[in-house]
């Protein structure tokens, strides 16, 4: 299984170096596509420990890379006190009806980390909406349509250390409602025993919502980050039809082995370009990675 993602044989594709400022970690990429380009959102962490969103353009979403000079979200602005710490690991949506991409993120500051989203019309400049989520909360991703009238996101609580993937639905955005546990911890011995979260976006397929989601076990070195993957109901997104029995992608390569956090594979981006999943990730919280697999191989795992 863990065959269907080819890695990308210019991995990392994004590293500290590539960036125009000094960095200490380029990790857990957004992904979208604006006209003809690939756009990443990156997760850049400073010299001093603190994380801003910076954005990146290649035209074949594998080099070339232009990124910007100042970040399109940065932390420890006066206004905006619940991301004194940092703006963490964006995932990116495009709303077609909003005509916007939003972005949730993880607002981390001494309250603890919490969910913020902000919307962007261009992938330039984003302007906050502010938290939808208290702390602590993370690993937020929307959907991008609406279920009956109401938008949906995954979310993952923090019920004093039990971290299952949650949904919640909203009218606007803005207010959030309608709880319900979509994807809970594997539990035991299994690989995603700790806790989960989304990955990327769910993508929309002739079998449902498909979810790239990451599952953490503990071992005597310390955590292991791998991915899952998971369907939901087309209609009913809080609904889960199938999960794959065990993980599909996990640390391998020696920039996923090591690195400032080992052992971690970190899918944030998902961008389905004819019939390839490309999945961006962040490897060992130190670089950004690609790895693609053909969409019908990947589905096929979950219809075991
Ligand atoms: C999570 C987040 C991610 C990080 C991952 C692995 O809790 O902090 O930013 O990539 O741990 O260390």
């Amino acid at each position: 299984m863990e065959t269907i993602f080819h890695r990308s044989d210019l991995n990392p594709i994004i590293r500290p170096g590539n960036m125009p400022v000094p960095a200490a970690a380029v990790l857990n990429p957004g992904a979208a596509e604006q006209g003809e380009d690939v756009v990443l959102l990156l997760r850049v962490e400073n010299r001093n420990g603190y994380s801003d969103i910076f954005v990146a353009r290649s035209s074949n979403g594998v080099d070339g890379w232009r990124i910007e000079d100042e970040p399109i979200l940065r932390h420890g602005q006066r206004r905006w006190r619940y991301e004194q710490w940092g703006c963490e690991d964006p995932r990116v949506t495009y709303l077609a009806e909003e005509r916007r991409w939003y972005i949730t993120y993880t607002a981390y500051s001494q309250y603890g980390c919490a969910v913020a989203l902000a919307r962007s019309e261009d992938l330039v400049t984003a302007q906050r909406i502010g938290l939808i989520f208290s702390p602590n909360n993370k690993d937020a991703a929307l959907f991008p349509q609406r279920f009956e009238g109401k938008w949906a996101v995954l979310h993952r609580p923090d019920a004093g250390g039990i971290e299952h993937i949650w949904s919640a639905y909203s009218p606007d955005l803005t207010h959030w409602g309608e709880p319900h546990c979509v994807l809970p911890e594997g539990g035991g011995a299994a690989w995603d025993a700790v806790k989960v979260g989304t990955g990327p976006p769910p993508i929309l397929t002739d079998h449902g919502w498909l979810l790239i989601y990451h599952g953490v076990k503990a071992y005597g070195g310390g955590f292991v980050y791998r991915a899952g993957l998971a369907l939901l109901d087309r209609d009913v997104p809080h609904k889960l039809l199938a999960r794959s029995s065990g993980w599909f992608f996990q640390a391998r390569e020696t920039y996923e082995v090591s690195g400032l956090v080992p052992n971690v594979v970190f899918p944030t981006g998902l961008l389905l370009r004819g019939d390839e999943l490309w999945m961006y990730y962040g490897a060992a919280d130190n670089w950004v990675c690609l790895a693609t697999a053909k969409l019908q191989d990947v589905l096929a795992v979950l219809s075991d």
